[in-house]
């Protein structure tokens, strides 16, 4: 792709103009004022280190009117922006691709307010994940979003990917949680749908175009959200087992005898618990190799009703064979030691060089097949192996069994061409086949753009088209990405 001329480039002037609006500790400039370069860095890289942009300017507004002004000027100036939140998104979405303007929400970092009684949080778009949830946790609730890269992702970039993460299961999508959005147009229009109503049937619901919307119309500043009440007792399992069938097997008996008190089904092979081993040298949980792992949370409030319950299930699966070898957490540190060997996934296998990474939703019981074939693609082409001649480590899968989303994962030594015409398209057509979506959770940025036609049909991208055109007439809004 290529730089859009029409987009102005920056000049001093716009510089000068930002600094009088924001004060020049929250307009970051690299190249004009030539001693930022260092500070600029990170913005205009990816988590992943995969993508790369060259903007020259980052904005760190400190509310939604200076959001506005900034908005507006670009509108009205013809510059491009990327909305930027923690920059933990890994489909590229979140770094500029020419010299687009960074608007980065962090010092937007209030919480507005919390109601104990009904549970809903009004907080800046700004918030860390885990600052948001340590502060619910003294109010006795939970933010019923959770992922590995809580520590720096902020809750306005959750939304706009519409995360999903390891409680969906339980507390379901942010489509539903999310009660309402404060968000800036283009335009410098604030949308002021802040509502703290659980239902509202008053016309079309507007701010759910933002709720996945990856920072393409607008940027949110702020959002409402039904957060439930925190479990006192908490459960963790890990457990191996001999087949992909077996972890089926598991998954339903899991839904049958723990049900409600079910929270997180998460699914490792045993070829990604192997590369945590590699990368890092922790011991893992259980002696002995097995070909699949899983991770069963409970929580509940009552913790005598909880243990029965997972007494009788884990005797069960164990009797019977469904499972080959379990642990069960005993303690805080013993449950986050058997969640690393779940959330550590991503960033152990970033170790090498590179990731090729899919993220995808399948039936259930296809999704496997498509880690076995993938491997057998690159394997029979000679470029698997355990020396350093090889690009690829391994094709490893892991994901949210109880949300039927696959995470396949290619890591190399490095980034190699013949590797990925081997994926690509191959993936999406194994995917298109089963009537799969290509992002289940991690949106299209600019990763996945070109194959967004393998998941929806061509009325389908019109109609977005035209809501992109509708709000965003200009294009500035994260432009060459998404749509
Ligand atoms: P960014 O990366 O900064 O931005 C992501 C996108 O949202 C970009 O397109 C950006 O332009 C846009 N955006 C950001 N903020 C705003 C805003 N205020 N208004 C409008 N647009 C905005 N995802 C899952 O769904 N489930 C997981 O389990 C999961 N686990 C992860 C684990 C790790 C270790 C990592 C690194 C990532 C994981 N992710 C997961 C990816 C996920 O998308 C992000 O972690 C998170 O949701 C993005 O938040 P962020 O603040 O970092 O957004
Ligand atoms: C997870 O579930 C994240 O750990 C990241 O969604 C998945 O890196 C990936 O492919
Ligand atoms: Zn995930």
């Amino acid at each position: 792709i290529q730089r859009n001329s029409k987009f102005a480039k920056l000049t001093p002037d716009h510089v000068k103009h930002f600094q009088g609006l924001l004060g020049s500790e929250s307009a970051l400039i690299d190249g004009l004022s030539n001693d930022a370069a260092e500070d600029i860095e990170p913005f205009n890289s990816d988590w992943m280190r995969k993508y790369r942009g060259h903007t020259k300017l980052v904005l760190k507004p400190k509310s939604t009117e200076e959001v506005s002004e900034i908005l507006k000027y670009c509108n009205n100036n013809l510059l491009a922006v990327v909305p930027q939140g923690g920059n933990t998104g890994l489909v590229g979405g979140s770094v500029p691709v020419f010299d687009e303007i960074v608007i980065n929400l962090q010092k937007m970092n209030n919480i507005r307010s919390f109601d104990e009684v009904s549970g809903i949080l009004v907080a800046d778009a700004g918030v860390i994940l885990e600052v948001a949830d340590n502060f619910l946790a003294e109010k006795n609730h939970i933010f019923p979003l959770d992922l590995g890269a809580k520590g720096s992702c902020q809750i306005g970039g959750n939304v706009a990917t519409n995360a999903g993460g390891l409680r969906l299961l339980r507390y379901g999508s942010l489509h539903g949680n999310v009660l309402g959005i404060e968000a800036v147009l283009p335009d410098g229009t604030i949308v002021d749908d802040l509502s703290k109503l659980r239902k509202n049937n008053t016309g079309y619901d507007i701010k759910q175009l933002f709720i996945g919307g990856e920072g393409t119309i607008g940027i949110i500043t702020a959002i409402s959200i039904l957060c439930p009440q925190r479990s006192r007792a908490m459960n963790v399992a890990y457990f191996g087992l001999e087949s992909y069938e077996k972890v089926q097997d598991t998954f339903r008996e899991a839904k049958n005898q723990l049900s409600e008190i079910l929270s997180a089904f998460e699914l490792m092979d045993g070829r990604s618990q192997k590369l945590i081993t590699k990368a890092t040298g922790k011991k893992m949980p259980l002696e002995g190799e097995h070909p699949f792992y899983c991770l069963i949370e409970t929580s509940g409030s009552n913790s005598e009703h909880d243990s029965e319950k997972l007494e009788t299930f884990l005797e069960h699966v164990m009797e019977t064979g469904i499972v080959s070898d379990g642990v069960l957490a005993e303690n805080e540190t013993q449950i986050r030691d058997l969640w690393s060997c779940r959330e550590g996934i991503p960033e152990c296998l970033g170790h090498w060089g590179g990731v090729y990474k899919y993220d995808l939703s399948l039936p259930i019981e296809d999704m496997y097949q498509l880690v076995n074939d993938t491997r057998a693609r690159i394997e029979e082409a000679g470029l698997i192996g355990n020396d350093d001649s090889h690009p690829v480590l391994d094709v490893v899968g892991y994901g949210h069994m109880g949300d039927a989303n696959l995470h396949l994962n290619v890591p190399v030594r490095r980034y190699n061409k013949e590797v990925e015409k081997l994926l690509e398209p191959f993936v999406f057509e194994w995917i298109q086949k089963k009537n799969g979506s290509i992002s289940a959770e991690h949106g299209l940025g600019i990763a996945k753009k070109p194959f967004i036609g393998y998941s929806r049909s061509d009325t389908m991208i019109r109609l977005m088209k035209q809501i992109k055109d509708l709000y965003d007439p200009n294009g500035i809004m994260n432009p060459y990405k998404y749509i």
